[in-house]
């Protein structure tokens, strides 16, 4: 029994010591800090599930861990803020901090292997505050064409001759499927290269309201769309952005359009009987970009 209170009284002041070399609380105390947010792509150019998760690591030891959330009506799935160390109060951080000239690695891993899938690396110089927006995509790109060889197996196995796949054979400039847009940009579009019945298509219809029409397309998750009107000159076409509504009797303020993986309708004014419309995908650059 007396090694018993002996062990507790070691225990009570193991625990009074735990308190006494806790950092100050930091209730309420504003961090500097970092943001990055942006978008992970699989080889065919969809959004990661949202099971896989997102990993920062600082001079190789974890700091951070973010689930995916889904990219539903969004153009990003991930955003992660984790505090930044500039050197002015350093007793008041947790270890899990970045701090200037560290090096940053940025994971996404495969919940299912528990394997990175995406990875990255950079020399932290950000200046405390900093967004950066980091977009990537998983794959590989034999050819540099902007195909991954994983879409380019995919087409062969379904529209091949049946002879062995190689790289060559499916290139981004092709339109496979024979449905008028390229392999790229089908990729970028979310649409299957593979299958002629999928492609960013736009139906334009005429609405109970006087001057405004209605633009309807499948609109993938994650990607972004532009409405676009056309003016017709000696030239060609000279195309410029149009704004739009969310329903034919609102105003037409809106510039952009994330998809949420139906059909979605827009509605624009149209002056005349014969304007023209298109819609377009908006593509994220991939890699890193500091907002300002
Ligand atoms: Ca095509
Ligand atoms: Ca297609």
């Amino acid at each position: 029994m007396q090694t018993f209170f002996r062990l507790l009284r070691g225990l009570a002041l193991a625990v009074v010591l735990s308190v006494t070399i806790s950092p100050p609380a930091m209730a309420g105390l504003p961090l500097p800090s970092l943001t990055f947010y942006g978008m992970f792509l699989d080889e065919f150019g969809w959004p990661y599930p949202s099971d896989d998760y997102v990993e920062v690591y600082t001079q190789g030891v974890k700091i951070a861990t973010h689930t995916l959330s889904p990219a539903l009506g969004k153009e990003y799935n991930f955003l992660l803020r984790v505090p930044y160390d500039t050197g002015g109060k350093l007793n008041d951080y947790s270890p899990d901090v970045i701090s200037p000239g560290d090096n940053v690695q940025i994971r996404l891993v495969d919940n299912g292997s528990g394997q990175p899938v995406i990875s990255t690396n950079f020399i932290c110089t950000l200046p405390a505050g900093s967004v950066v927006r980091f977009n990537a995509r998983s794959g590989t790109d034999s050819l540099g064409d902007g195909l991954t060889d994983e879409l380019r197996q995919w087409i062969w196995s379904a529209l091949g001759d049946g002879t062995p796949f190689s790289p060559s054979k499916v290139r981004a400039t092709d339109d496979s499927d024979g449905d008028g847009v390229s392999n790229l940009d089908e990729f970028l579009a979310g649409t299957d290269p593979a299958n002629a019945e999928d492609v960013l298509a736009v139906s334009i219809s005429r609405t109970a309201y006087p001057g405004v029409t209605q633009l309807q397309f499948f609109a993938v998750p994650g990607k972004s769309y532009q409405v676009q009107t056309g003016t017709l000159t000696d030239q060609g076409v000279t195309w410029s952005t149009a704004t739009f509504a969310s329903s034919p009797d609102s105003a037409g303020t809106l510039t952009k359009a994330v998809g949420l993986g139906h059909y979605l309708a827009v509605f624009v004014s149209a002056a005349t009987e014969a304007q023209l419309f298109r819609v377009t995908v908006n593509v994220q650059p991939t890699g890193a970009t500091v907002l300002p």
